[in-house]
This record gives structure tokens, C-alpha cells and sequence, in this order.
């Protein structure tokens, strides 16, 4: 049986909740081979505490989460790039900006996830979701990069990825924003529909997931 570790990020700029810890503390009650982790959305204590819950779990599936406010869908990233440029400061107050993730490392990693097979069986759960080319520059595309550099350097044969999904509802009402929403349970839903199409396949489909800008 696949392990798979999921982890979701702590409340940030002003929130009160993330919905990517609570989809995913969610999905960890519901699933035994699913092992649910809070990381701190602190640029230094991210990595840090992802490394401790990878040689914690010992998975062979590592499955990061992170809120992206304004999505509409689910989104499978399929790159992290070596750059962090802070938009708002951490929750620790830090906001580096113009910094490698990983000083001398490769530009840029891509997912070991069936991204677009991933994208089809959230889909078919009955949630939206598109594959995303880019994780910005702030925290998640830092835990991204950081989790693919680190299962490269010291977890051979450990696959992971990294994926966005929208506010909860909660957050809009308590915002008035007008912002897309999911429910918990179906974001919930989908990342269950990724962690067993990833533990199933280790090739994507070939299907297109290109996007004009
Ligand atoms: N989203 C932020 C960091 C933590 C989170 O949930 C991001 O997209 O970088």
C-alpha cells in the first residue's frame, strides 16, 4: 500500500484558516495510508519541517497543498522554479525578495506527479481543476521547489508535487470578497482522486494542457 504524505500550510496574510490544511486534515482522517502535516508558512521553518515529516512518514508519495486565493479550480502545478520574491511578509515577518530557493541549484524542477492524468480523475470526482504552470514566488513555490530538490539530492525513488486550490467558503463570507470558492470536502475529494491516480501511474497521459496567454 502507497503511503502517501499530504501536507497543508498554516493560515496566512490576515486568514484564519487555510483550506489546504483543512482539505487535507480532512482527507487524513479519512484515509489510513494518508498521513496529514501543517507546515508553517514561514519561509524559514517550511522546509525544515517538510524534511522532519518526510523521514517521520517515510512515504513514497509526497503531496504538498497551498491556498490559492482567486483560483476557481483545483490546480496540479507542473513547475517549481529556484526563485522566491515575497508579495506580503511571512507569518515570522520575513519577505525576502529576488532569492534562490536553493543557492546554486537547477533553475527549475518539474512535477514527478501524472499532473494531467491527475487533473482528469479530479474531474471526474465532480470538482474543477486545470493544470497550473506556475506556483508564484511566495511560499508554495518554495515547498515545491524545496520538496523536488530534496527528493532528487536524498529520497531516491520518492515522488511528489505540489497543488493549489481555491478559498473555502468560509473565508469569502467572512471577507465579503467576491472570490471562487470550494467546499472543504470536494477539495477534499479531489486531492484523494490525485493521491490514487498518482500512486497508480508513474507516466502522464498524453492529452493537451496547453493555455494561451
Ligand atoms: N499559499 C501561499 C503560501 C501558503 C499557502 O497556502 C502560496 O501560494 O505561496
Amino acid at each position: 500500500m502507497t503511503r502517501v504524505l499530504m501536507t497543508g500550510f498554516a493560515p496566512f496574510g490576515g486568514e484564519t484558516v487555510n483550506p489546504s490544511w483543512q482539505a487535507v486534515s480532512a482527507l487524513g482522517a479519512r484515509r489510513d495510508d494518508v498521513a496529514a502535516v501543517e507546515l508553517p508558512c514561514e519561509f524559514a521553518a517550511s522546509l525544515p519541517a517538510l524534511r522532519r515529516a518526510i523521514a517521520e512518514h517515510r512515504p513514497s508519495l509526497v503531496v504538498c497543498v497551498g491556498q490559492a486565493g482567486g483560483r476557481a479550480e483545483v490546480t496540479p502545478e507542473r513547475v517549481a522554479i529556484n526563485l522566491v520574491d515575497a508579495r506580503i511578509p511571512d507569518n515570522a515577518g520575513a519577505q525576502p525578495i529576488d532569492v534562490p530557493v536553493v543557492e546554486d541549484g537547477p533553475a527549475a524542477y518539474f512535477t514527478s506527479l501524472p499532473v494531467k492524468a491527475c487533473v482528469e480523475a479530479i474531474r471526474a470526482a465532480g470538482v474543477p481543476a486545470s493544470v497550473s504552470h506556475t506556483a508564484g514566488t511566495y511560499v508554495c513555490n518554495q515547498v515545491f521547489y524545496g520538496l523536488m530538490h530534496l527528493l532528487a539530492t536524498d529520497f531516491p525513488g520518492v515522488r511528489g508535487g505540489f497543488v493549489h486550490v481555491p478559498f473555502s467558503p468560509e473565508q469569502v463570507a467572512a471577507s465579503g470578497r467576491a472570490a471562487p470558492s470550494l467546499g472543504v470536502d470536494r477539495i477534499a475529494d479531489a486531492l484523494e482522486a490525485l493521491a490514487d491516480t498518482a500512486s497508480k501511474l508513474t507516466e502522464d497521459i498524453v492529452v493537451s494542457a496547453g493555455v494561451e496567454h
